[in-house]
């Protein structure tokens, strides 16, 4: 049956429930209706299901029955005095809409449309409903194009868009190889001809020429060089490009062969892979403090800014061996465009170039913001308020990024909202290849973000922001994100990308086809953690004991000029260790409340936390400020000076290295405890240090750990619970330390196979140059697409990022 069938069934069988049993129905909808809510989460509609199903006059059967089921499957529910509406997800990023009478039970199946006016209707009132409200619906742009059919497949684009187009290209069209050898022909570096030259006209040319080179070649030395044999490869049509030596050449031209002759998808990639496409690279990040030195920890500028600069590292020393193997010397260029903030406060952000320390030639190239006459903007400003800078911005950076560059890049990456928005207005202006990384979509972090988002945009703007993700979302040439979750998320909850398929913000539009997750562009590739910061606890020798007596006086010391709270008296016991922005998702604050209710745990360990400030006047942002004032009502009200210890420090690298091995030698463990929280590089760091590892089940770190292997999930909505849980831990690896090193081991091995920064660095050369290919020999560039967002940038961003102003 298909996947459409069964969901039909599905809606049939409810159908034929509510038929044969209406007074069971009623009841269940009447407990929903109860709750006198308008809309309802998952949680909520399975908690009121679960408590009619608890009482004893209700049939054994309703658990499984087709409405039990509908209701498990439904993520969201909107009630009115006649209707129940739900949005049933009938698997991964599969969604149908179905609406119950509250009198009669009727079952009808609506649109999307439909359910997001009555969601409109019910949050504005009859009033204030807007009938010609903006629709947005990507959908009809690409329809033509292919897209997976598996849920399980999302995430792999690249591999299947290998596989369909090269069997077009190839056995439909017909045209592969006059194709290819275009797309051969447009290689070069500053003037210098890569690959192919004039010689060859034609695809039978090139298939001679390379018979012939073969001929030429096989009297070499597999280790002499291009040089040695570029006289004869010359005269035959061939530049450098295809290898250094001649086993490599002789390699490269044999793909090429095979392809010509009968591709197969992973020839072509690995023929793709090898071609010098990518020799300069900007990667964009505007917001927040981006530096080397003194920046993390501070609102906005936390895991993106390790990524980018770990991610560089890793992509130089990638890009710099492709090239050399091709026989090419060329030194790659990589440039982080962010803000030049003149308020630097101490850190290296008011200077306009730096060196980006491990690279030998990577900088960071930092353009400052303008306002509307013309000023430098002086200040930091938060991530939700910068949208009225960006189109300046872009067009000040483009100079720069030329300039600097010496010409235009060959791939621009974009980071977080900001930064991808900048990086579609940079490709489009320039016709350059664009990859986004999200790092945090905003959207599922706050409930309702959406439908009231009118209650929080002075502080938020989501009106600019999810504006901005979609026109960059749909823009992007690829997607690369850390996890699957990220994008389709799990049979349980929403992906981050899928939750922008659908939505409405009333009054403003309403996206019935804003994403499509099953889209070949979506491509997974986890970053690492700094294997040269974060090692196992028992790779003693490297282990850096010359630190030790700092982190003991930050954990245990009574150093006044330190900013901190609490003093441990029990030194003995492990450490439950975190350490996060102090941001209210963070959930730094729920941690403390949750080990303050917890006996069994503060029996069991110290809290050790490093976050935000301690010291109110040192913090400057409202929502830390607010943390900051939590966490010392938290202290006051249960006594925790002695058994927490709160540190207001940024750790650099090097000591936040050790400090995950320090709590490890005390056999101790980390905790992350997020409301949400998109990746998690923390959680990795630690369990990269063979630190066992508590992460919230919401996000990434749902992903990373596998449940009681390689760690644990908690569930921050279930505090006591978490606690417990972590208590059990310890008590039971007091017992019997076998089980906290297999846990640690678990966790040691999970990243080695899963997180490495050499493995993202291989993926993403390769994925750059893939869709760069297809981009050229097809129409991916999606010219539809991109007028439609033209006008969705031009209608209603910049109106919307100017009323800011
Ligand atoms: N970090 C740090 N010192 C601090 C706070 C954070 O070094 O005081 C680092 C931490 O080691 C990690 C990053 O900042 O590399 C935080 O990344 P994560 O993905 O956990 O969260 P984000 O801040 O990006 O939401
Ligand atoms: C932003 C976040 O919120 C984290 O979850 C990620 O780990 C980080 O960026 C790096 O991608």
């Amino acid at each position: 049956m298909s996947e459409r069938a069964r969901s039909d069934d599905l809606i049939e069988q409810l159908r034929g429930f509510l038929d044969a049993c209406p007074s069971v129905g009623h009841r269940v909808l009447h407990q929903i209706k109860k709750l006198e809510r308008s809309f309802l989460q998952r949680s909520e509609l399975c908690d009121a299901f679960a408590d009619v199903c608890a009482a004893e006059d209700v049939p054994d059967g309703l658990r499984q029955s087709p409405l039990g089921k509908v209701i498990r499957l439904t993520q969201e529910a909107a009630v009115n005095d006649a209707w129940v509406y739900l949005a049933v997800r009938v698997r991964i990023a599969s969604w149908r809409y179905v609406r119950i009478a509250l009198e009669g039970m009727a079952v009808e199946e609506v649109t999307v449309r439909d359910f997001l006016r009555f969601k409109e209707c019910l949050a504005l009132g009859q009033h204030d409903f807007d009938e010609w409200l903006l629709e947005i619906d990507l959908g009809p742009f690409s329809r033509e194009f292919p897209k997976l059919l598996e849920a399980r497949s999302i995430g792999r684009g690249v591999e299947f868009l290998n596989k369909h187009l090269s069997l077009q290209l190839f056995d439909e069209l017909g045209e592969g190889g006059e194709r290819i050898l275009n797309f051969l022909r447009i290689h070069s570096f500053r003037g210098q001809t890569l690959m192919l030259n004039e010689q060859i006209k034609s695809v039978s040319d090139l298939r001679r020429a390379l018979r012939r080179a073969d001929e030429v070649l096989a009297g070499h030395e597999p280790t002499a060089t291009w040089e040695d044999v570029a006289a004869p490869l010359r005269a035959l049509g061939f530049e450098v490009g295809w290898g250094r030596e001649v086993a490599r050449i002789r390699d490269t031209m044999s793909l090429l062969r095979d392809l010509l002759e009968a591709p197969d998808p992973r020839g072509l990639e690995t023929f793709l892979a090898r071609l010098p496409m990518v020799f300069s690279l900007a990667i964009i990040s505007p917001h927040g403090y981006f530096g080397q030195a003194n920046v993390l920890g501070r609102p906005d500028t936390g895991g993106q800014v390790v990524y980018i600069l770990d991610q560089v590292r890793a992509l130089e020393t990638e890009m710099r061996s492709r090239l050399f193997e091709q026989g090419l010397d060329i030194e790659p260029q990589i440039v982080v465009l962010t803000r030049l903030i003149p308020q630097a406060e101490g850190t290296t952000c008011d200077q306009r170039l730096e060196p980006i320390s491990g690279t030998r030639n990577a900088r960071i190239l930092r353009v400052p913001f303008r306002n509307a006459s013309g000023e430098i903007v002086t200040h930091w400003i938060s991530r939700f308020e910068v949208w009225p800078y960006l189109e300046r911005y872009t067009l000040d950076s483009e100079r720069e990024l030329l300039a600097e560059l010496g010409g235009r890049p060959d791939l621009i990456v974009g980071n977080y909202s900001d930064g991808n928005l900048v990086a579609t207005l940079l490709s489009q202006r320039l016709g350059v290849t664009q990859c986004n990384i999200a790092h945090a979509l905003e959207k599922t972090k706050y409930r309702h973000a959406d439908l009231f988002w009118q209650e929080n945009e002075a502080q938020y703007h989501f009106s600019c922001q999810f504006t901005a993700d979609l026109i960059a979302m749909n823009a992007a040439d690829f997607i690369i994100t850390s996890t699957y979750q990220e994008i389709a998320g799990t049979r349980e909850s929403v992906g981050q990308y899928e939750s922008h398929t659908a939505f409405t913000m009333p009054k403003l539009f309403r996206v019935v086809n804003g994403i499509d997750v099953y889209d070949p562009k979506f491509n997974i590739v986890s970053p690492g953690a700094d294997a040269a910061a974060y090692f196992p606890y028992t790779a003693v020798e490297r282990r850096l004991p010359h630190l030790h007596t700092e982190i003991e006086q930050l954990v245990f010391g009574v150093d006044e000029r330190v900013d901190a709270r609490g003093v441990l008296t029990e030194r003995d016991k492990p450490l439950l260790f975190t350490m996060a922005r102090l941001d209210r998702i963070k959930n730094i604050v729920g941690l403390v409340e949750w080990f303050s209710a917890c006996e069994a745990l503060r029996k069991e360990a110290n809290l050790l936390v490093i976050s935000g400030h301690v010291d109110p006047e040192r913090s400057s942002d409202t929502e830390e400020l607010e943390q900051i004032r939590c966490m010392h009502a938290l202290f006051n009200r249960y006594d925790l000076d002695r058994q927490v210890r709160w540190l207001g420090l940024r750790l650099p690298k090097d000591l936040a290295g050790e400090f995950y091995r320090y709590v490890a030698d005390g056999r101790g463990a980390f905790v992350q405890p997020a409301l949400f929280e998109a990746f998690g590089l923390t959680v990795i760091e630690a369990m990269a240090s063979g630190l066992p590892c508590f992460a919230t089940c919401f996000g990434g770190p749902s992903e990373i750990i596998e449940d009681g292997v390689s760690g644990f999930h908690i569930d921050p909505n279930h505090g006591d619970a978490a606690a417990e849980r972590i208590a059990r831990f310890f008590e039971r690896t007091r017992q019997d330390p076998e089980y906290w090193n297999r846990i640690s081991e678990g966790a040691l091995k999970r990243v080695a196979e899963r997180y490495t920064w050499q493995h993202y660095a291989e993926r993403m050369m390769t994925l750059s140059r893939v869709y760069g290919f297809w981009r050229h020999v097809t129409d991916l560039e999606r010219r539809e697409t991109q007028r439609y967002l033209q006008a969705l940038y031009s209608l209603q961003f910049r109106r919307l990022a100017q009323a800011m102003a």
